[in-house]
């Protein structure tokens, strides 16, 4: 089995709601999952609503590819009422495979690890509070990469549990 690690983001909608139905609708058993962070929009119009942003470490069998994790997490997002625009609009729900296990890709529609990972706070600082130590399959600790984006708008929010089953 390899671990993937999934980035989640919205700022549309119920954000929460949004979050927490992505995660159980991706269907792979969750062997952690971060605490909520509240995030000011960074890569894109800084007008935007804020973020919700989480990570959460998926157990991916043996037998599912990225590839065929990342078509999961697509139709998940569609489910979600996500529309695709051009560049970085707003969105009711983004997933993005942050790590699957140690494997790198360079490529379409797959780049691993995700392009953004090392310089934005949203992804590092959830990512690092559920695995710390974690390093990039180069060697780089992303300890070290969170330390240069500390001046990013991140805050976690305080007693907010969200990463629950919900069966409605
Ligand atoms: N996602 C983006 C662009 N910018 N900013 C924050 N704070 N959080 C995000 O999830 C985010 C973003 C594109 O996916
Ligand atoms: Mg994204
Ligand atoms: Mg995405």
């Amino acid at each position: 089995m390899a671990e993937a690690a999934v980035g989640l983001g919205a700022n549309l909608g119920d954000r929460l709601r949004n979050l927490r139905t992505g995660l159980f609708g991706i269907g792979l058993p969750v062997l952690a999952a971060s605490s909520l962070y509240e995030s000011a929009p960074v890569e894109t119009d800084p007008s935007q609503p804020r973020y919700l942003n989480a990570v959460a470490i998926l157990d991916a069998p043996p037998g599912l590819a990225p590839e065929d994790l990342l078509e999961r997490l697509l139709r998940v997002e569609t489910a979600h009422g996500r529309v695709r625009g051009p560049g970085k609009a707003a969105r009711t729900l983004d997933l993005d495979l942050l790590l699957f296990g140690d494997l790198e890709r360079h490529g379409e529609p797959l780049e691993l690890p995700h392009p953004g990972i090392a310089r934005r706070r949203f992804v590092l600082q959830p990512l690092l509070e559920v695995r710390e130590g974690l390093r990039l399959p180069d060697g780089t600790f992303l300890r070290d990469r969170l330390a240069a984006c500390l001046d990013q708008d991140v805050r976690r929010v305080e007693g907010r549990c969200w990463a629950w089953r919900i069966s409605t």
